[in-house]
């Protein structure tokens, strides 16, 4: 596995609720656009979503051992939240790009703090689902650089 693309809760219901916030692009269509944008660069791309802390932790451990090269992750509240995943991230050591649908510094105070950017190579937010495809076009330059 190259690239693992992690989505947290609720955004299965992205296009859904929220327009105004999230856009009305669904968490599938982003999906699908990031494993075609991987495979034309010749990566293999998996995608992941889970409303539960636990599974996202379980599939982390899981990147470790499938040689996962790069993670996108978008942890959704549990950005907010989680020191379990941020020790999770820690622990498996791949590099990370952090992704918010929305800017999360324009908004309420409590979106203002993460647990995991401190950690991140970097992170996007505010650029709707484009952030997503920005982050993977780095993973591209980045994976291509490295080499195969
Ligand atoms: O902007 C982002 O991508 C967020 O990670 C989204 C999270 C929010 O808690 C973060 O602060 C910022 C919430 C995801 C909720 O997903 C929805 C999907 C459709 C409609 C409403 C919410």
């Amino acid at each position: 596995m190259d690239v693992l693309v992690i989505n947290g809760p609720n955004l299965n219901t992205l296009g859904t609720r929220e327009p105004e916030i999230y856009g009305s692009t669904t968490l599938a269509e982003i999906e699908a656009g990031l494993v075609a944008q991987g495979a034309a660069a010749g990566l293999e791309v998996d995608t992941f979503q889970s409303n539960h802390e636990g599974a996202i932790i379980d599939r982390l451990h899981e990147a470790r051992a499938d040689g996962t090269r790069f993670i996108i992750i978008n942890p959704g509240a549990f950005t907010h939240t989680s020191i379990a995943i941020r020790d999770a991230l820690a622990a498996v050591a791949v590099p990370f790009c952090e992704v918010h649908i929305s800017n999360v510094h324009a908004r309420e105070e409590f979106r203002r703090h993460s647990f995991l950017s401190d950690l991140a190579v970097g992170v996007m937010a505010g650029f709707g689902p484009q952030g997503y495809s920005l982050a993977m076009a780095y993973a591209v330059q980045r994976l291509s650089a490295a080499g195969s």
